[in-house]
C-alpha cells in the first residue's frame, strides 16, 4: 500500500517542524514548502533528514512562496497530497500592523491560492485541508471564554487576514464540498518559538541571568492574557481534525489563561528568583527581591496599537468530539521552556520585536 502524503505550508516553523516528525512517525510522505532565503534556516528540521525527490524517507521541501500562485499550483499538481496542513504565516501580531498589506498577501490572499490551486489540479474531492485559524480572530470579543460560537472581533492586521482565511475554507468546504477544516488554535509555546513571541523572549531572558549575561528585560503590555498551552500536543489534534469524516472548526487551548506579569514571575520563578513590581505605567519595574537587581522595565515600543486584552479557550467540543485534551500546565511550560534555553545559551543577538 503506498504511504498517505501530506504537504506542510509553514513547515520550518514552530508547528510545521513539529507536525513533519509527527506525521513521518505515523508513516507519511511529507512534503514542505520552503521560501528562498539567504541564510538558509531548516535547522528545526534538520535532525528528520531530508530527502531529494525519487528517494525514500525523510521530508522533501519544495521551493515556493505563499505569495506565487505559480509554485503553489506546482507543488500542488505535482505531489497531490492526501492532506495539506496550511500553516505558513507572518504570524507575528505587532509586526502586522508594519507590514499589512504583506501580512494580508501571506495568510490570506495565500490561503486562497492553495484553495484555488486545489480546484486547479482538480484534487477537491481527493484532498482534506487543515487551516490555521487563531485565537486572535476572536479579539476583544467581549466573552469569555471563547468557543466556536462567539462572534469574531479581530484587532491587528494579523487577525483581519486569518479571519479572510478562515471564512475562505469555510467557503470551499460549503461551496465546493471541499473537506477544509479549521483549528482555532489559543497560543502554543515550546522550546522551538521564535524568540519575538513573548513568553520564549522572557524564558531566554531568564537564561541569559542564570549565566551571569543578563541584560534588563523590556516588555510592553504586561496585563494581557493568553491561554498558553505546549506546541507539540497542538500539532497532534491538527491532524486528528483531518481524520475526522465530516470536516469541521474547532477551538483548541487549555482552558486556563495567564497574564504575561504570571508568566513572567513564573520564569523567573523557576531559577529561584522572586520578582518585587514597583512604579507604575510605563515606569514600572520588577526588580529581585532579594539584590534589588533591575530585570524587567517597560518599553512602549512592545505596545501595539490595538490590543487583545483577555483569551481564554472554551475547548469543550475538541474534548467531545476529539478526545483531546491539553495536559501541559502553565507551570510546566515555564519550567520546559526555561531549562531548554539554560541548555541553549547560544542565540543571543536576535531581534526582539
Ligand atoms: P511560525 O513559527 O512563525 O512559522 C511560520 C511559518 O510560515 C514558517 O515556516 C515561515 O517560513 C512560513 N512563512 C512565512 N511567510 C511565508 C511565505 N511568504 N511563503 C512561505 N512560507 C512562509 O508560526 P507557528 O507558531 O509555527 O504557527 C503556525 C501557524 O499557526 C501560523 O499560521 C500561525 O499564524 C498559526 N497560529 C499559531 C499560533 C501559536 O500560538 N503558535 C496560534 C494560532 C495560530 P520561514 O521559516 O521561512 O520564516
Ligand atoms: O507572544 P505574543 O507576540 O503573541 P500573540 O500576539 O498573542 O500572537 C501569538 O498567538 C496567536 C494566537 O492567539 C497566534 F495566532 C499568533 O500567530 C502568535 O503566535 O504576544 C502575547 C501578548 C500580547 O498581548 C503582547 O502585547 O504579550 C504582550 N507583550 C508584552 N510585551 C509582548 C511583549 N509581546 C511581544 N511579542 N513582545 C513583548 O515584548
Amino acid at each position: 500500500m503506498t504511504a498517505r502524503s501530506a504537504l506542510i505550508t509553514g513547515i520550518t516553523g514552530q508547528d510545521g517542524s513539529y507536525l513533519a516528525k509527527f506525521l513521518l512517525d505515523k508513516g507519511y510522505e511529507v512534503h514542505g514548502l520552503r521560501r528562498r532565503v539567504s541564510q538558509p534556516h531548516i535547522e528545526r528540521l534538520a535532525s528528520y533528514g531530508l530527502r531529494d525527490e525519487g528517494a525514500s524517507g525523510g521530508i522533501v521541501l519544495h521551493y515556493g512562496d505563499m505569495t506565487d500562485s505559480s509554485s503553489i499550483n506546482r507543488i500542488i499538481s505535482e505531489v497531490r497530497p492526501h492532506e495539506i496542513y496550511n500553516l505558513a504565516a507572518q504570524s507575528h501580531v505587532r509586526v502586522s500592523f508594519d507590514t499589512a498589506e504583506y501580512t494580508n498577501n501571506v495568510n490570506a490572499t495565500g490561503t486562497m491560492r492553495i484553495l484555488d490551486a486545489l480546484r486547479n489540479a482538480r484534487v477537491v474531492d481527493k484532498t482534506r485541508f487543515y487551516q490555521a485559524s487563531s485565537s486572535e480572530m476572536f479579539g476583544n470579543a467581549g466573552r469569555i471564554p471563547q468557543d466556536e460560537q462567539t462572534p469574531f472581533e479581530p484587532q491587528s492586521p494579523y487577525a483581519v487576514s486569518k479571519l479572510n482565511a478562515h471564512w475562505s475554507t469555510v467557503n470551499f468546504r460549503n461551496g465546493y464540498g471541499l473537506h477544509a477544516s479549521c483549528g482555532i488554535l489559543f497560543n502554543h509555546e515550546s522550546a522551538r518559538r521564535s524568540p519575538t513571541f513573548v513568553t520564549r523572549k522572557i524564558t531566554r531572558a531568564v537564561a541569559r541571568y542564570q549565566a551571569d549575561r543578563g541584560q534588563t528585560l523590556k516588555l510592553g503590555n504586561l496585563e494581557a492574557r493568553r491561554d498558553w498551552g505546549h506546541a507539540p500536543e497542538y500539532v497532534e489534534v491538527m491532524w486528528t481534525i483531518l481524520q475526522q469524516e465530516i470536516p469541521d472548526d474547532y477551538v483548541i487551548g487549555t482552558g486556563e489563561t495567564q497574564s504575561v506579569r504570571t508568566f513572567t514571575e513564573l520564569a523567573f520563578e523557576a531559577v529561584g528568583r522572586q520578582i518585587e513590581w514597583t512604579g507604575a505605567g510605563v515606569d514600572e519595574q520588577g526588580v529581585d527581591a532579594s539584590s534589588g537587581e533591575l530585570l524587567v522595565a517597560i518599553d512602549p515600543y512592545y505596545f501595539r496599537p490595538t490590543e487583545v486584552n483577555y483569551l481564554q479557550a472554551n475547548p469543550a467540543k475538541a474534548e467531545r468530539k476529539l478526545q483531546w485534551k491539553a495536559s501541559t500546565k502553565i507551570g510546566e511550560l515555564v519550567r520546559i521552556m526555561v531549562a531548554a534555553d539554560i541548555a541553549d545559551l547560544d542565540a543571543t543577538n536576535v531581534d526582539e520585536s
